[in-house]
């Protein structure tokens, strides 16, 4: 039997404070909540998941660099780091690995500082204002891409 495509679920800064504070932005859950809940659903579409966290953009970085060549999919909430970094966009541009943006909340309805995302240059897509839901519509996007890529 052939491996499951894999697919990394990168989590940006403060994201690992989920279900603490601010459950009227980011829901009740926490990210442990989201990582299982991303692991049952990658199961139901064959696929295999990596989870990660970091509060540090350069640890972002390495692991999107990781995935070029490996990795089937990307899922990025980049968090802050979303609006900021020119970094993140670069490693994602060069992993040539089909990435989707996920936010927990509406970015466009928040500070105009967060409407603008260094990510969605390089992103498939977005997904924003759907709470957790976000992250398995996103796995559902990536598999139906991935599914596309290789037929014939
Ligand atoms: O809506 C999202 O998912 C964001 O990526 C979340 C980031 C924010 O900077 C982006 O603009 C939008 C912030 C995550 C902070 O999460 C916390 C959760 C609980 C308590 C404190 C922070």
């Amino acid at each position: 039997m052939s491996q499951a495509p894999i697919i990394s679920i990168l989590n940006g800064p403060n994201l690992n404070m989920l279900g603490t504070r601010q459950p009227e932005l980011y829901g009740r859950e926490t990210l442990s909540d989201i990582e299982k809940l991303c692991r049952a659903h990658a199961g139901t579409l064959g696929l295999a998941v990596e989870f990660r966290q970091s509060n540090s953009e350069g640890d972002l970085v390495t692991w999107i660099q990781e995935t070029r060549g490996r990795a089937a999919g990307i899922v990025i909430n980049a968090g802050a780091y979303t609006h900021t970094s020119v970094a993140i966009l670069d490693a994602l541009l060069a992993a040539e690995v089909p990435a989707v943006e996920v936010h927990l909340s509406n970015i466009h309805q928040r500070d105009s500082f967060r409407h603008h995302s260094y990510v969605a240059k390089a992103a498939k897509g977005m997904i924003c204002g759907f709470g957790s839901h976000g992250y398995i519509l996103a796995l559902d996007a990536l598999a139906r891409l991935i599914k596309g890529s290789s037929e014939a």
